[in-house]
């Protein structure tokens, strides 16, 4: 009989939940960053193999919530945990435990099911700190299996999966197996504009910056996608950060940003990108439902 079942990545922001995915489905679904709270969505990636079916729900890193925007981001992720057959703590080894990673590991050893603890980032510390990490986690007997990785070169991944397929319940795929996610284009794309907005603005701003689609253009004759999206900033000085100096910033965001999606559509790609100032958006609920609009697409 073969497998088929959800696993969710959950853990603290930049954990390398979303890097994880990527690497297992070998693809650049989730966009990353070595910015927290990249991911805002709840991301669906789904694994078909002749083992059957494992769809993962890569979701936005768990911390306190300070905006209405971060209320739903936090929701995603305990939605996904709950829902989910298997949870997928991931921790970061490198970075060291604090009453965040306290807390989120009480709250991962609480979700139903198998739970897995997959130490991350296993290439950043030395061999011999290693096992004893491993024996500490293995002391609190939250977890079915602990696996250390490094989701950025792959290391031990394979082993990963299998302890997933393992954990995997029985049963008919969820999804037509051609399909390696749910998300409509235009989704993916944004995001990989907000991807570039991350990679090359620094402090604060990533927090405070979202990227909002406004039109959408197949031009079959031209062989063109004309897209229109305004980043948001939440105030003017942010706002000349992200346009730079003599607009230097905001070209090559969507030099960046074009090239790739190019590559990602496979197709030539017009991109305008224009810079709003949207005083508190993270608290405005019709902004936010803007970016929520077309997430998903409708699946029977
Ligand atoms: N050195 C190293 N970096 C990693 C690893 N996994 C993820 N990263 C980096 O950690 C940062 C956060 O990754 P991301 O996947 O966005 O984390 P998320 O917030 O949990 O989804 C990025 O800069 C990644 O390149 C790893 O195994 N080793
Ligand atoms: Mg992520």
């Amino acid at each position: 009989m073969a497998k088929s079942g959800t696993v969710a990545p959950v853990g603290r922001p930049n954990a390398g939940k979303s890097t994880l995915m990527n690497h297992l489905l070998q693809e650049k679904l989730a966009i990353v960053s070595d910015k927290p709270q990249t991911t805002r969505h709840r991301i669906v990636g789904i694994l078909s193999s002749e083992r059957g079916q494992m769809v993962f729900y890569d979701t936005p890193g768990i911390h306190r919530p300070l905006h209405r925007m971060n209320r739903q981001m936090m929701r995603y992720a305990l939605d996904a945990m709950n829902e989910a057959d298997v949870t997928c703590l991931l921790v970061d080894m490198a970075a060291k435990f604090g009453s965040g990673d306290a807390y989120v590991l009480d709250l991962a050893g609480k979700a139903e099911g198998p739970r897995v603890l997959v130490l991350n980032k296993v290439d950043r510390i030395k061999k011999p700190e290693i096992l004893p990490r491993i024996a500490r986690y293995a002391e609190t007997g939250l977890f079915d299996e602990i696996v250390p990785i490094s989701a950025k070169n792959g290391d031990n991944c394979d082993r990963l999966l299998e302890v997933l397929w393992s954990l995997l319940p029985e049963g008919e795929p969820m999804f037509d197996p051609e399909l390696l996610t749910i998300h409509p284009e235009r989704f993916l794309a944004v995001e990989r504009i907000r991807e570039k907005v991350l990679e090359l603005t620094t402090e604060e701003l990533p927090f405070s910056t979202a990227v909002v689609l406004e039109r959408w253009e197949d031009d079959a004759e031209k062989d063109l996608i004309r897209i229109y999206a305004s980043i948001l900033v939440e105030r003017q000085g942010q706002k000349k950060i992200v346009v730079g100096r003599q607009g230097q910033m905001i070209k090559a965001i969507g030099t960046a940003a074009r090239l790739d999606l190019e590559q990602f559509l496979e197709r030539r790609v017009y991109l305008d990108l224009n810079v709003r100032v949207e005083p508190d958006w993270r608290e405005n609920k019709a902004v936010l439902a803007a970016l929520d609009r077309d997430v998903d697409l409708e699946v029977d």
